[in-house]
C-alpha cells in the first residue's frame, strides 16, 4: 500500500500521478481536515473535496477547487442579500455540501462520509481525512487578530503576513482508524508536495500521526514543494519566512528530517542537494513540477522507488 500525507492542489496532482503509476487501489491518501470549515452552515471540507474532484476528472482546473462547468445561483441570491458571498460554493459544489453536512448531522463520521462521496465519483483509491474529529487551522496577523485559515487563504487571499499559525481542536483530536492503520502499515509513505504548515502540518499535529510516521522513517519520502525558493501555488513560502524558517528546500528538508529519510527536490535546485543533504536527509533531483503529463506519474515512481531505498 501507498500511503499519501494529502493537502490540496500539490497533492491531488500527485495522487493522479501515483494512479496513473500503480493499480489505483495500491494508494491511500490521508488528507488534511484544517482547512475546513462551517459556511452558511454546510460542513465544506476543501482537500477533501479538492482531492476526490481532482481524481474523478471533475475538478475546475483554472481555480483549482471546486468543480467543472459550475453556475453561482445560490451565490447570486445569496449576494442579491446582501449575504456574505467571499468563500464561492458553486451551485453543483453546493450538493456535495448539503449531502455532507445531512450524513454528519445523521451520525455518521468524515471518513464514512467521505468513502460514501468518493465511492459517488467512482474513485478506486481511498482518502481518509486524518481525523473525524475537528480541526481547525487559525492563522495569526501582525495585528494580533486570529482568523481562520480561510479567511486568510480566500477573503484575504493570503496577502498579509502571518505571525503565528495554531490547530485548534488538535489537542482533542484523534486520528481516524483507519488513517492510524493505513499509516502504520504502508509498504511506502510519501508526504505529498503540499504546504508543509498549513496542510501538512495539521496532519502530523494530530496526536499519534507525527509518531506513527516519525517511527518508519527510513521508508519515507517527501516531495518538496518548494521550487526554486518559491511555492508553485499558495503561499508556502512567504509563510515559512513570515514564522523564520527558511523559504527553501533545505528548510522545507528541516522542517522533515525526523520523518523521511529521502527529500525529492526539482533540478532547479540541484545545487542545494549538499546542503540538505547535511540535514541528515538524503537529496533526490528530479522533475518535480507536475505541469506535463507523465511527470506526476514517473514522480510517483520515483518516491515509491526511493522509499524501498532503492533510487531508480
Ligand atoms: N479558494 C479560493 O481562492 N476562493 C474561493 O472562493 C474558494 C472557495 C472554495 C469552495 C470550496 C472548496 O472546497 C474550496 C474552495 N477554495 C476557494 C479553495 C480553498 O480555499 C482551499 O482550502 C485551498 O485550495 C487551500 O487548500
Amino acid at each position: 500500500m501507498h500511503v499519501v500525507l494529502a493537502g490540496g492542489v500539490g497533492a491531488a496532482r500527485y495522487l493522479v500521478g501515483a494512479l496513473e503509476a500503480f493499480p489505483p487501489r495500491e494508494t491511500t491518501a490521508v488528507v488534511n481536515v484544517g482547512d475546513d470549515i462551517v459556511m452558511h452552515g454546510l460542513c465544506i471540507s476543501p482537500d477533501l473535496d479538492t482531492c476526490t474532484y481532482t481524481l474523478a476528472g471533475a475538478i475546475d482546473a483554472d481555480r483549482g477547487w471546486g468543480l467543472v462547468d459550475e453556475s453561482w445561483q445560490a451565490m447570486e441570491t445569496l449576494g442579491s442579500y446582501g449575504g456574505d458571498r467571499w468563500f464561492g460554493l458553486g451551485d453543483r459544489d453546493l450538493g456535495t455540501h448539503l449531502y455532507r453536512t445531512d450524513r454528519l448531522t445523521a451520525g455518521a463520521n468524515l471518513t464514512e462520509v467521505t468513502a460514501e462521496i468518493t465511492r459517488r465519483w467512482g474513485l478506486d483509491c481511498r482518502l481518509l481525512p486524518v481525523s473525524d474529529d475537528p480541526v481547525r487551522t487559525m492563522v495569526t496577523l501582525h495585528d494580533g487578530d486570529e482568523i481562520s485559515f480561510q479567511e486568510y487563504f480566500v477573503r484575504l487571499a493570503h496577502d498579509v503576513a502571518v505571525t503565528a499559525v495554531r490547530f485548534a481542536g488538535v489537542d482533542d483530536a484523534r486520528p481516524s482508524p483507519a488513517a492510524l492503520d493505513a499509516i502504520r502499515e504502508a509498504d511506502t509513505l510519501v508526504i505529498a508536495p503540499s504546504n508543509p504548515i498549513v496542510s501538512i502540518g495539521p496532519v502530523l499535529a494530530v496526536p499519534g500521526v507525527r509518531e506513527a510516521v516519525a517511527v518508519r522513517r527510513e521508508r519515507n519520502v517527501a516531495i518538496s514543494p518548494i521550487v526554486g525558493g518559491r511555492a508553485l501555488k499558495g503561499p508556502a513560502d512567504r509563510m515559512l519566512a513570515e514564522l523564520g524558517e527558511e523559504p527553501s528546500v533545505v528548510g522545507v528538508a528541516r522542517r522533515y528530517r525526523d520523518l523521511v529519510s529521502t527529500l525529492i527536490i526539482d533540478d532547479v535546485d540541484a545545487h542545494l542537494a549538499s546542503e540538505v543533504e547535511r540535514t541528515g536527509v538524503r537529496a533526490l533531483v528530479t522533475s518535480t513540477i507536475m505541469a506535463q503529463p507523465g511527470v506526476a506519474a514517473e514522480l510517483a515512481r520515483t518516491a515509491v522507488a526511493a522509499a524501498f531505498g532503492s533510487p531508480t
